[in-house]
């Protein structure tokens, strides 16, 4: 889907709003350039390489293993220029346009799928990982390289976010809400295009059938601020505020630490 996108500002149509509420997601189409993505990718690429290292001696932890799929989290404490770029403007448009007027940063976490990726990661809803209030947030995926069916790229079930939450099985390979026979539509993304999509939204990544490419990708996700976990009251501190009012309220580098 084509989007109006000038400069470093983003209008979202009212066309994609109506497919964000009834499909529950927005392709935008080449929304960075391809040297904003290497400079990324330049930096993402060296957290990977060293938790995929740390990974190797334990082969497997949580939801990574080893030469096969690797998440990192995280990532915007520890670079500013990372954290800088989940600020953008382009992001800030996106999300307030969809949430509302004040938003934080919710997660970050690069998922890089090596050659060697034998097996899904199967369909979830991201809620079904941490709860969330309210439930609804944005994640952002996006492309740091082409994303295609054949080096495993998203897929989605279009519509699925309407049916509220789903209750998650936990298995060896993530949490999983559905095991039926719907295959879901792909997203393919060329590198620096980005799908937004509902929390809710089931979705899943295939193999990487590539034999020579990792698969890279990094997740940004946004709530709005004073999301909280409602199993124990907590308010989430992953990341800074990025808007205030509905403009961008990025003021500098948040550490974990002083992270509010
Ligand atoms: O990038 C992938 O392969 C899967 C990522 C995903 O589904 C997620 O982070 O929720």
């Amino acid at each position: 889907m084509n989007n109006a996108h000038t400069g470093h500002q983003v209008h979202l149509t009212s066309e994609q709003m109506k497919h964000y509420q009834e499909q529950g997601y927005i392709i935008f189409e080449n929304l960075f350039s391809g040297e904003e993505m290497d400079r990324i990718c330049g930096i993402i690429d060296g957290f990977d390489e060293a938790s995929e290292k740390a990974l190797r001696a334990k082969g497997k932890e949580f939801i990574s293993r080893s030469g096969q799929i690797n998440f990192t989290a995280n990532l915007n404490f520890l670079s500013a220029e990372l954290q800088q770029f989940i600020a953008d403007q382009r992001f800030v448009d996106i999300t307030t346009t969809i949430l509302g007027p004040d938003i934080k940063l919710y997660w970050d976490q690069s998922v890089y799928k090596r050659p060697e990726a034998s097996k899904d990661f199967p369909w979830h809803q991201d809620n079904g990982y941490v709860p969330t209030e309210p439930i609804h947030y944005v994640t952002c995926w996006l492309a740091l390289e082409d994303a295609t069916v054949d080096n495993g790229c998203i897929w989605v079930q279009p519509g699925t976010h309407l049916d509220g939450f789903v209750e998650h099985v936990k298995t060896d390979l993530g949490w999983v809400c559905y095991f039926g026979e719907d295959k879901g539509i792909p997203v393919e993304l060329k590198k620096g295009s980005l799908v937004a999509f509902h929390s809710l939204l089931f979705h899943r990544s295939t193999p990487n059938l590539s034999k020579t490419h990792t698969r890279k990708g990094y997740v940004v996700q946004y709530s709005v601020d004073g999301s909280f976990n409602p199993n124990t009251g907590q308010l989430f501190k992953n990341g800074p505020l990025i808007a205030k009012d509905g403009k961008s309220a990025y003021e500098g580098f948040v550490t974990r630490e002083n992270c509010s």
